[in-house]
């Protein structure tokens, strides 16, 4: 096992001009012939060796400038072509560019990793990212070089109609035995993880779009056969996402066409290979049937991302794998601008935040802590991660908040207008952002290498005789894996100061003003004072608005205040973060009474904290259903050093209960206000209206009354959207309900044929909080809807199980930890990637107490000791054992 570190980075000794590969697809395997052009790399030190990568090929035959190569010529092992190009006569390769021709054979059909050339649904398809392509031919399979690609694919005519690549298509034709080919050729220089290919027999559904230069752009969806309902939404996503781009960012499309190909195999969401997005269907099918709210959003979001990368990403690529925040970082930050222009900016900023709170914080303070430029791997997939994609995206943000919106756009012009068509670093990138700009960011690059989420803690003291508001502002971030005594980042924080009525209180400082800009407090040192005057009475402060840095955020606020802030803060996300810090008072006062014996009492000021919200008419659905809903208790758990699950647990279901109870009338009103029954829209405020309805309800049915299992079950049955039968379906699932196992059943057997709402059902089940559930989880690895070869299925049961049911995975009886060790166990050689993800489910091992520890460390070690492991999920399990 060997670890690969960011600072032995070394240019490529050859680069790749051009290549063409050929592609001949059976059945039951493949012939890949691949002819390239080397020349060496004047910018690295010249070696006589050429060493390519190749994982699972079987070599036919290598030539070097037209000469067959003989055994003591070249060297192959397990990971690796070694071509000793010294020993090849009459080879200059020093002076000149020379052709390599390499034929491998690989069997696609029994590739289950899903990385490589694989089949889903009787159909080839490709994903390369992050070093997949080496498991198709022997390659520099490396980001930094970059070569134009010539596709030749031939195959059965009948069975694979459509033969794609990258690019434009420029010849197709028969041939003999009922077999076809089609030639594609990309006109980009690309590295290699953006080449796809897919073969098979497709629904197409196209369309155009005129870019704003007058270009005309083809528009591809090609989906298994019956599908073609339930693309429309990702094709109008896409261009949508294409104007977006157009007009924000001033980027146009490429190419003369885009393709998008759906698969149901797939280890992750969606990828921008070049022209040719290969995509999960979860985020390209939708129709409100099959669909919910959230989903339509989810694959406009993901048809944005992966469009997103054609600039950031495709034509400005990473020079290696450490930089992958650079494209990642940066696309979700364009992808989650776009989706608040799309819908509300408030309520995208809450849902992006409650990602960092729950996932983004448990990985920095884990054993698996790294910065949003990693240092080392051991295997690359495991750093497509939530500090990557999202605390990067925060970073990207950060530029934003100090920059503006027009110097950020300065920034990334400059960005484009240097590096266009090259591979980068995240360095390049703050360059571009400080000269465009002519702003000093040398502190703010200590986010790309420092690990860990900072913590931020504020004293103020007000002086009512001078109007003087001091705020006293310390900085600190834990010490992480191979990380201590950080330096101060420079942090900017958002703020605001409110008069009794709610109103934003002018700011200024009486000293240093270079340290605010506008409502932005510059944070650089460990400590720092800030005294601001002309503060005409007390103010209520509101810090860190609009989530402004991924910080943790330490002030003393008391009830009342928070109340207020709940009530009128005019920064949304701020007001919602009020309720948050109200509810989680509460519920570690409850815990701290079971600690000490005592009943656990419902503190009485909340309910009309709650009530004035929930009757305030000028907030939007969306925004109420988040401000009235719990925190989430993985983002709780955070908060302290070690928990006591069993009484946190206990403690957010007795305020949830409790809430219902006092508010029970509002909470029918409400929903019935909003639940609507007859015909369906999907405007905002049909889906605002749905959002609300929901979070009624689970406060109703939290009630464990007959009445609201009622309605539960006749929003269930009656509903004509899957926003509401899916909502219904869980809080049934999730609840005492007697009757659930015949809603189960009736549920799949209505759904049994959509696989993606059979998902759906699958992840209700195993993430019912009651006893029974360890059982059931059991049960539906071996029900027929189930299938541990696909990412999806596995994802919908053991991840949700051992990710979102906290009560049953964390049993007392160590059932399931045990559960997903089994499952591991089954999947490892399987699909690596997706079994390293579920490993990293026992992460937070040592925030819990003695027992759960000693039985999480038991099955970490049985993992350990499973023969053969793959090296990505030896990485996850190693370090969490430290
Ligand atoms: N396909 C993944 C993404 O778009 C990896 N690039 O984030
Ligand atoms: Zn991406």
């Amino acid at each position: 096992i060997s670890v690969k570190y960011r600072k032995d980075y070394k240019p490529s000794a050859f680069l790749i001009n051009k290549v063409s590969l050929n592609f001949e697809l059976f059945d039951d395997y493949a012939i890949v012939t691949a002819r390239m052009m080397l020349q060496a790399n004047p910018a690295a030190e010249s070696s006589g060796a050429l060493v390519l990568d190749g994982e699972e090929l079987e070599l036919q035959g290598i030539e070097v400038a037209g000469q067959k190569l003989v055994q003591e010529q070249y060297e192959v092992d397990s990971e690796q072509l070694t071509i000793w190009l010294n020993k090849i006569d009459g080879l200059d390769y020093q002076q000149a560019s020379f052709e390599l021709v390499t034929k491998v054979k690989i069997y696609p059909a029994q590739n289950t990793s899903l990385e490589g050339l694989y089949l889903s649904s009787e159909k080839f398809c490709t994903q390369c990212e992050a070093e997949g392509f080496r498991k198709i031919t022997y390659y520099l399979d490396r980001p930094d070089v970059m070569s134009t690609f010539t596709v030749r694919i031939e195959a059965e005519k009948k069975k694979y109609p459509h033969l794609l690549s990258n690019g434009n298509q420029i010849e197709h034709g028969s041939l003999a035995n009922g077999r076809h080919y089609a030639i594609w050729q990309d006109p980009f220089r690309k590295p290699s993880y953006l080449f796809a290919l897919c073969a098979g027999d497709y629904d197409l559904l196209e369309d155009h779009f005129t870019t704003r230069s007058g270009r005309e752009i083809k528009l591809e969806i090609y989906v298994d056969k019956g599908k073609l309902e339930q693309c429309h939404h990702a094709m109008e996503s896409l261009k949508k996402s294409m104007a977006w781009d157009e007009e924000v960012f001033g980027l146009e499309y490429d190419l003369d066409i885009y393709m998008i190909v759906a698969v149901g195999d797939f280890n992750m969401g969606a990828m921008e290979n070049k022209g040719l997005n290969i995509f999960n269907t979860k985020y390209v099918l939708a129709h409100p049937e099959t669909a919910t709210d959230q989903d339509f959003e989810d694959v406009e979001a993901v048809i944005a991302h992966e469009y997103f990368h054609n600039w950031t990403g495709n034509r400005v690529t990473c020079r290696d794998w450490f930089q992958l925040s650079l494209k990642e970082g940066l696309t979700v930050f364009r992808d989650q601008q776009f989706t608040a222009d799309q819908t509300d900016h408030a309520v995208k900023r809450i849902e992006d935040v409650k990602v960092i709170r729950s996932h983004q914080f448990a990985e920095d303070a884990g054993p698996m802590a790294h910065p949003i430029r990693p240092d080392s791997y051991i295997e690359m997939n495991n750093f497509y991660t939530v500090t990557v994609y999202n605390k990067g995206a925060e970073v990207i943000r950060m530029y934003h908040t100090l920059l503006g919106t027009d110097g950020f756009r300065r920034g990334m012009d400059l960005y484009f207008e240097r590096f266009d068509g090259q591979a980068v670093t995240c360095e390049d990138f703050v360059s571009a952002m400080e000269d465009a700009n002519d702003y000093d960011l040398i502190q703010f690059r200590r986010w790309y290498s420092q690990a860990g989420t900072p913590e931020v803690t504020v004293t103020s003291e007000y002086d009512e005789l001078h109007k003087k508001l001091t705020l006293q502002i310390g900085q600190a971030c834990p010490d992480t894996p191979g990380q201590s005594n950080k330096q101060p980042f420079h942090i900017p924080l958002k703020l605001g100061l409110l008069d009794k009525d709610g109103n934003d209180l002018p700011l200024e400082l009486a000293s240093n003003k270079e340290q605010l800009t506008g409502d932005i407090l510059h944070l650089t040192e460990a400590e720092q004072t800030f005294e601001f005057v002309g503060v005409s009475h007390k103010p209520v402060l509101s810090l860190l608005r609009n989530f402004s840095a991924p910080v943790r955020l330490f002030y003393d606020y008391n009830d009342q205040e928070l109340a207020f802030l709940y009530a009128h803060d005019k920064d949304s996300f701020n007001r919602w973060e009020a309720g948050q810090r109200l509810f989680a008072r509460v519920i570690w006062q409850l815990c701290a009474e079971q600690e000490a014996g005592e009943p656990m009492q419902f503190p009485l000021h909340l309910v009309n904290a709650v009530q004035n919200l929930l009757s305030d008419e000028s907030l939007d659905g969306r925004f109420k259903a988040l401000a009235l809903t719990l925190p989430d208790i993985k983002a709780l758990i955070e908060e302290v050093e070690r928990v006591n699950l069993d009484h946190l647990i206990a403690a957010h279901d007795f305020l949830k209960r409790e809430l219902a109870k006092q508010l029970e009338m509002d909470w029918l009103v409400h929903y019935q206000a909003n639940h609507h029954v007859g015909a369906f829209k999907q405007d905002k405020a049909a889906i605002a209206k749905r959002a609300f309805a929901g979070v009624c309800l689970s406060y109703l049915v939290a009630l464990d009354k007959p009445k609201a299992y009622e309605l539960a079950v006749s929003q269930l049955v009656n509903s004509n959207n899957m926003t509401d039968a899916e909502t219904a379906l869980q809080l049934l699932m999730h609840s005492n309900y007697s009757q659930k196992e015949q809603i189960a059943d009736d549920f799949y057997r209505k759904w049994q044929n959509e696989e993606l709402v059979v998902n759906k059902w699958l992840s209700a089940q195993a993430t019912d909080p009651t006893d029974s559930t360890i059982e059931r989880v059991k049960g539906l690895i071996e029900h027929p809807a189930f299938d541990i070869k696909n990412p999806n299925k596995v994802r919908s049961v053991v991840g949700a199980f051992a990710g979102s049911n906290l009560p049953q995975f964390h049993r007392n009886d160590g059932k399931g930890y045990v559960f997903l060790a089994e499952q591991i166990k089954q999947l490892y050689s399987v699909n690596p990637q997706t079994a390293a993800r579920l490993t990293g489910a026992f992460n937070r091992w040592k925030k819990f107490d003695d027992e759960r520890q000693r039985l999480m460390c038991e099955q970490l070690q049985g993992i350990l000791q499973l023969p053969d492991l793959s090296k990505d999920v030896y990485e996850i399990a190693s370090k969490a054992l430290g």
